[in-house]
């Protein structure tokens, strides 16, 4: 990557007014321009009461100017502050200054980037960066912490570094095609991929509940028509979303409506019932259910309590790619007294009457914050970091199948593959384009 040596600058402070606003720059001319517009010669770490003047040399405003010396600062470059009031007007005059003294406006997540590009930051922390920022609550911002911290990061090199460790001993193995593998160490070789594949495990199902913490469970609710999913959606949103009628076919379009359940974001998605046979509308309804369910975290299961086995056969296929299902006994209000459910993930419950909600609200908080989550530790992570753990799982998976069948080369070439998949998440292997997305979804400033 070839160092960049143009200057930065944007508004770093939320839009809107506020006390204080700050105009942040980056690069080789942030100290000369900034000298320029205060008039005084900048001190690094010093905070310096300045005039901000304008090109006429009338004053835009008066504050602070900070300089953090190059390469002890956000970005590894000289970076400025400009703390004036926090006027928009008063901010975007300060800019505008800036680019006549020849800075350029940064792009969304520029700054980061710098960061990330001088080897301040890695790219999961920089992501951690934007997650931070965005965050919803206090259990978000500590998980979203403790990615910036490295928490995540760390884990992932570890692996990495056990990767390259199998895939060194596998390519000396293959100088000596003649040797068999076990008399090269196999034994061993085989203990370091199966602790590889633990900690990989361990680390997926970490990024798993860091992903759902970040972006919260999408959680779909199917069923036959006439089950109650409408209900059931109406009861869990606390409001008379959906329209709930007793003609077989009146959910025809998803609805979504957005929970939280003690900090966690749950998605519901209301569909239609699945059904044989129904209208073009219908049948266009059944098909953006499936389509959901595709995406979906969680199937919530709406059954008629009275007739149970009938619903799970009509769902069974649209539901078997989802990785997580409750079974929801809807209409308990209707049979006598019933029966205990099998287990934790069939729940009776009546959207009319409000039995066995507060039993479904728990059961999901649980489901939502990931099994075990305990919020200890927790870091948040993203579907790119899940998809890339999931693929270096598989090509180790692969890789040991390989070498099980004495194909050296195919077990290195998936070796190699996995350690570029686990790269990715740091962006120490890395695609141009892949940068460019993941920064351009910064905001501005930062
Ligand atoms: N007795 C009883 N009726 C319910 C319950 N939930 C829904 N219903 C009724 O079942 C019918 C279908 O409900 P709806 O939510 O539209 O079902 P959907 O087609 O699955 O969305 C309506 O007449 C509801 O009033 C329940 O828990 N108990
Ligand atoms: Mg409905």
């Amino acid at each position: 990557m070839t160092p960049t040596t143009d200057t930065i600058a944007a508004i770093a402070t939320a839009p809107g007014a506020g006390g204080v606003g700050i105009v942040r720059l980056s690069g080789a001319r942030a100290r000369a321009i900034a000298e320029a517009i205060c008039g005084v010669a900048l001190t690094p770490r010093h905070a310096h009461y300045a005039r901000f003047a304008a090109a006429n040399g009338d004053t835009i405003d008066d504050g602070i100017a900070l300089w953090f010396r190059a390469p002890a600062s956000y970005t590894g470059e000289d970076v400025v502050e400009l703390q004036a009031h926090g006027s928009p007007v008063v901010l975007a005059e300060l800019v505008q200054r800036c680019i006549e003294l020849g800075a350029r406006r940064a792009r969304p997540g520029e700054f980061s980037e710098r960061a990330f590009l001088n080897g301040k930051l890695d790219l999961a922390q920089a992501e951690a960066v934007a997650d931070l920022i965005a965050a919803a609550d206090a259990q978000a911002a500590r998980a979203a912490r403790r990615a910036l911290e490295g928490e995540f990061s760390r884990r992932v090199e570890a692996i990495a570094a056990d990767v390259l460790a199998i895939r060194v001993h596998v390519e000396a193995a293959i100088d000596f095609a003649d040797e068999p593998i076990d008399t090269l160490g196999g034994a061993q070789l085989r203990a370091r991929f199966d602790a590889a594949a633990h900690s990989l495990d361990e680390l997926l199902r970490a990024a798993e509940r860091g992903r759902r913490l970040r972006d919260g469970l999408h959680a779909v609710i199917v069923g036959p028509p006439n089950a109650g999913k409408s209900s059931l959606l109406n009861a869990l949103a606390g409001s008379e979303r959906a329209i709930v009628t007793d003609i077989a076919g009146t959910t025809r379009d998803l609805l979504h409506e957005v929970v939280r359940i003690d900090g966690v974001e749950l998605t519901l998605v209301d569909t239609a019932g699945l059904r044989e046979g129904g209208d073009a509308i219908e049948r266009e309804g059944m098909r953006r259910a499936r389509d959901e369910l595709a995406r979906a975290d969680l199937a919530l299961v709406v059954l008629d309590a009275r007739d149970a086995e009938a619903g799970r056969r009509a769902v069974a296929d649209a539901i078997a790619a989802v990785p997580q299902r409750l079974w929801i006994h809807n209409k308990s209000d209707l049979l006598p007294a019933c029966a205990t459910p099998p287990d934790a993930d069939h729940l009776p419950v009546s959207a009319r009457t409000g039995a066995g909600l507060d039993a479904l609200h728990a059961r999901l908080r649980t489901l939502a914050q990931g099994e075990g989550a305990g919020g200890e530790g927790a870091f948040t992570a993203r579907a790119r970091h899940v998809d890339a753990l999931q693929r270096a799982r598989g090509e180790l998976a692969l890789a040991r199948a390989q070498l099980d069948a004495d194909a050296l080369e195919l077990a290195a070439e998936s070796l190699r593959q996995a350690h570029e998949a686990l790269g990715e998440i740091t962006g120490h292997v890395r695609a141009d384009d892949l940068l460019g997305h993941i920064f351009s979804s910064f905001c501005i400033g930062k």
